[in-house]
């Protein structure tokens, strides 16, 4: 099914919600992925070794790629109907990070929840198809780089 104008606009707008309070939607974000996957904070870098998740630059930068990311993969899959890396080195990373499969699922869970937060009451399962429909097709691309 093509990704439709609709879509593309729907992951646009909430992508602006989100970043309206990129501070708190980021520690939202890696909250609920450290509360799923509780091991996964020894991951990242930033995060190793405190206690609970602390707001930092590094932290909003890390969260605000992973959401633009999706977003021009939303727009690649308008455009084209495919989603090409634009970084050939994010396999390499995920790959020397130890990140496996069952984490992909975690983080758009996560991913899922931050922009309902975000969105309020603008939330439809319109634009949940079409966070997770992008989503995947990134997924899809970096694992494939993993490979
Ligand atoms: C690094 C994006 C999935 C864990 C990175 C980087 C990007 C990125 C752009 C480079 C560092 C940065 O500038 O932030 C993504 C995207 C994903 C995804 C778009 C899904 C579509 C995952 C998953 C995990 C993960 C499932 C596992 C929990 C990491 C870690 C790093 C990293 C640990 C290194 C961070 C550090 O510098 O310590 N990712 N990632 N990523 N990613 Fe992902
Ligand atoms: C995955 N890759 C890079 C950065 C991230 C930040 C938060 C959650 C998942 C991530």
């Amino acid at each position: 099914m093509a990704f439709t104008d609709k879509q593309e606009s729907l992951v646009n707008s909430s992508y602006e919600s989100f970043k309206q309070n990129l501070s708190g939607n980021s520690v939202f974000f890696y909250t609920i992925i450290l509360e799923k996957a509780p091991a996964a904070k020894e991951l990242f870098s930033f995060l190793k070794g405190s206690a609970a998740v602390q707001d930092s630059p590094k932290l909003q930068g890390h969260a605000e790629k992973v959401f633009g990311l999706v977003r021009d993969s939303a727009s690649q899959l308008r455009a084209t109907g495919t989603v090409v890396l634009g970084d050939a080195t994010l396999g390499a990373i995920h790959v020397q990070k130890g990140v496996a499969d069952p984490h992909f699922v975690v983080v758009k869970e996560a991913l899922l929840q931050t922009i309902k937060k975000a969105v309020g009451d603008k939330w439809s399962g319109e634009l949940s198809t079409s966070w997770e429909v992008a989503y995947d097709a990134l997924a899809a691309a970096i694992k494939k780089a993993m490979a």
